[in-house]
């Protein structure tokens, strides 16, 4: 029997035992729903922590409900480690940790590069190998294939390897991993197939795609496309703030078209580990290919200046008060980098209260999902909502959650910028909006 036959019989009869590497908001959903589809799985990870917490059957993961995983893991159905060697006992394996950006705006592969040594170390006949990581068209073919084939072991004979994005949204109700549709494309069309066949055992929809750099590909379209219409929008904000036009109003309205619009909103900034990083593995890949990714470049130049601009906001609204930012107290309501998450990664929030400290102001904050920012020199701990608009010269709605009462955050403050539009519908001379 062919390894492609044996893993096809193993994965049909739910026997074939699933390896996740990296446990974080895209790895640990991912072994939730292959472990309730009947898979038996074990989560790979380098924090000592997050392997004993889950092996209590608790979650770390927003998304991943305690009361989901628990039994799980009291079945026996999934299980952590941080021992890579129990690779060996692995028929599938799915590679789900990060790949930022260094200082200088390259790809960061070391994280997949050490993942990928750990598998080639305990590589053996029959392994399908995905890699989820969002990365630069080209990572699966000319990094992992390499690695994995210097065992001497035949790509698409004696094991597998496929490309498969990660589409995770942080906080969504509407989708989770299981409903999410499941793009896949293999080495080989041996490899697509049983990348096809693997998570449609536990997946509602899976998409098939000819090649890793199809698959690739799409993941990077996708985070460039709201990257790009975000800068867009960032900028209409920036004409209609000089044209006294109110930018909500606009896109409220565009948005009336049924056909050929879809609204983006402008903000304080670009936050999170996917939107504001992605693009650049796709930039930096055309750079070596000697194409310009001019439209992605920009978009990070309007982004990036957001948090500016914000300040600059504060700046002139405490100065129609006959205030300056130096001495003022000023509370930001919302620190997570977009609303109703406990996330700040990327957040324009840090580098909001970053500027308003080096312009002189003592600065506060509020947010029920972050109970304190010790994060890139910041040494913060969240006040009380009422407390922290009561005490300031100016609040500012940076990460509109929907814990926020907002009529009485306005009733408690004296004057409000306002980056989200979640005052919508309130009036008030105290309001200023992006
Ligand atoms: N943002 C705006 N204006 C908008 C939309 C978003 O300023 O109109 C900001 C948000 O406040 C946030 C950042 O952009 O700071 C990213 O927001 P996001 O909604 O894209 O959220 P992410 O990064 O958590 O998740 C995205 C996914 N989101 C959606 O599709 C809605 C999806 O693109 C990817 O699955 C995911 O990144 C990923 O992991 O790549």
């Amino acid at each position: 029997m062919s390894h492609f036959d044996a893993l096809a019989n193993k994965i049909q009869n739910k026997t074939a035992v699933s390896g996740i590497v990296g446990l974080g908001y895209v790895g640990l959903p991912l072994a939730v729903e292959f472990a309730r589809a009947g898979l038996p799985v074990i989560g790979f990870d380098v924090t000592q922590g997050k392997v004993d917490t889950l092996n209590r059957g608790e979650s770390y993961i927003q998304d991943v409900p305690t009361e989901i995983l628990g039994p799980l893991v009291k079945a026996g159905t999934l299980s952590a480690t941080t021992d890579f060697s129990e690779i060996a006992k692995v028929d599938t394996i799915n590679i789900c940790v990060p790949t930022p950006l260094r200082k200088t705006k390259d790809p960061d592969m070391s994280y997949i590069v050490a993942a990928t040594e750990q598998i080639a170390k305990y590589l053996h006949p029959g392994m399908l190998i995905i890699l989820e990581s969002t990365t630069y068209p080209g990572t699966t073919d000319e990094l992992l294939l390499p690695m994995l084939e210097k065992s001497g072991l035949k790509c698409g004979v004696d094991f597998f390897l496929c490309f498969s994005p990660e589409r995770v949204d942080p906080g969504n109700p509407n989708f989770q991993t299981f409903n999410i549709p499941k793009v896949v494309g293999g080495m080989t069309p041996e490899c697509t197939e049983l990348g096809r066949q693997f998570y449609s055992q536990s997946l509602e929809t899976v998409v098939p795609v000819s090649s890793t750099s199809v698959a690739e590909m799409v993941k990077l379209l996708e985070n460039t496309f709201r990257m790009i219409n975000i800068g867009m929008v960032n900028e209409l904000a920036l004409m209609c703030d000089r044209m006294k036009i109110n930018v909500w109003e606009v896109i409220d309205a565009a948005a009336t078209k049924p056909f050929g619009f879809m609204p983006f909103y402008p903000g304080p900034g670009l936050g999170g580990h996917c939107i504001p990083i992605d693009p650049f593995y796709l930039s930096w890949k055309t750079r070596q290919a000697g194409i310009e990714a001019r439209f992605i470049e920009l978009a990070g130049y309007v982004n990036g200046q957001m948090p500016h601009f914000v300040v600059d906001k504060i700046q002139s609204a405490l100065n129609e008060h006959s205030k300056s930012v130096k001495g003022s107290r000023i509370h930001v309501l919302g620190v997570a980098y977009k609303k109703n998450i406990d996330d700040v990664r990327e957040s324009p929030a840090l580098d909001i209260i970053h500027l308003l400290q080096q312009r002189g102001a003592t600065v506060s904050y509020s947010d029920p999902y972050v109970g304190d920012l010790k994060h890139e020199g910041q040494n913060l701990e969240a006040i009380g909502v009422a407390e922290g608009c009561r005490a300031a010269d100016c609040v500012v709605v940076v990460t509109d959650h929907r814990d926020f009462q907002y009529p009485e955050v306005l009733a408690a403050s004296k004057l409000i910028v306002d980056t989200r539009n979640a005052l919508k519908g309130l009036q008030s001379d105290k309001i200023v909006r992006l």
